[in-house]
């Protein structure tokens, strides 16, 4: 008989795999002594990239998040103002679990973490969270450059839906089955480095950046069919760290879309951003960036503040 922890800890064959992308994973599953929601969730993962958890979170929980964030905008109302987009909505929020206890609820519902502590086989965490009060219109990519861990793909985007997703506000998207082509970090940016080697690292960072977001925009549709996916208020949608993902054109940009999705790694893995998901090596970790705060019985990371994102 396995245990959840034997067979959780069986190391992947490859160290930069999660176990959902080892070729036993649907049947590692199936002999896995968790509920039936955690098991669908896993096979999603394995087979689409992507799962929603219906109904996880209460719908009043999700309506103080909206309240709280109305009471945020009055308390700091010359920041807001100065956040403000060209159709004068505000920038989407960071790390608003900080501020909001709701949000922070949220952040740390012990259903939901508990789905990710076997998608992981380890304990999960949370590390940031972003708070869209708007459709974010972005363009597919994948969240890897920005949430870069050693080993690999310890990261899962955990979406909560505030309010039901109208159609016309830009629903969330992904490439259904998307999660598995590979493409180097390393050999774009040393290509960057190579044509532009008076730049400044930054520059040249930021180059490589569109390029291997340009190289996952271009491969993807190769890979899966682009899905738009049907969210309402409480369900939760998490998707592979390799998916490629983001928010469907908005054919009414003004019409609010509530959301917030948390950033979620295992506790022992630190999360890395842009610079090193280029430049580090490995095998080992870079040295840590963060420590941590608990709430809820989990850990958050105290890995920058409330603010607009730039
Ligand atoms: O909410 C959306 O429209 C997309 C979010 C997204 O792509 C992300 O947070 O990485």
């Amino acid at each position: 008989m396995f245990g959840l922890k034997s067979l959780l800890r069986r190391p992947p064959a490859r160290p930069e795999a999660l176990w959902l992308d080892e070729p036993d994973a649907l049947a590692r599953v199936e002999r896995a002594p968790v509920s039936e929601a955690a098991k669908q969730a896993a096979r999603d993962l394995i087979v689409d990239g992507f799962t929603v958890l219906r109904g996880a979170i209460p719908g009043e929980l999700c309506q103080q998040v909206i309240d709280d964030y109305a009471r945020y905008g009055a308390e700091n109302a010359d920041y807001v103002a100065a956040n403000l987009d060209e159709l004068a909505r505000e920038k989407r929020l960071v790390n608003f679990h900080h501020w909001s206890k709701a949000e922070e609820a949220i952040a740390t519902d012990a259903g939901v973490m508990s789905v990710l502590d076997f998608l992981f086989g380890e304990r999960a965490c949370v590390y940031t969270s972003l708070t869209f009060k708007y459709g974010t219109q972005q363009p597919i990519h994948r969240d890897t450059p920005h949430f870069a861990t050693w080993p690999g793909s310890r990261f899962f985007g955990v979406w909560t839906a505030l309010e039901d997703t109208p159609p016309e506000a830009g629903p969330l998207m992904y490439v259904r089955g998307g999660h598995r082509f590979p493409v180097e970090p390393r050999p774009v940016f040393e290509a960057v480095q190579a044509e532009h080697p008076d730049w400044t690292r930054e520059d040249q960072l930021n180059l490589a950046l569109d390029r291997w977001n340009g190289l996952i925009i271009q491969q993807a549709p190769d890979h899966g069919e682009l899905v738009v996916a049907p969210i309402r208020r409480g369900d939760v949608a998490i998707w592979h760290p390799q998916l490629p993902h983001g928010g469907s054109p908005a054919q009414d940009p003004t019409r609010t879309r509530w959301s917030v999705v948390v950033h979620c790694a295992p506790e022992g893995v630190q999360v890395h951003q842009h610079d090193r998901f280029f430049t580090h090596a490995g095998p080992g970790a870079p040295p840590d960036r963060y420590r941590f705060r608990e709430a809820h019985g989990r850990k958050i990371a105290l890995a920058g503040e409330v603010a607009y994102q730039a």
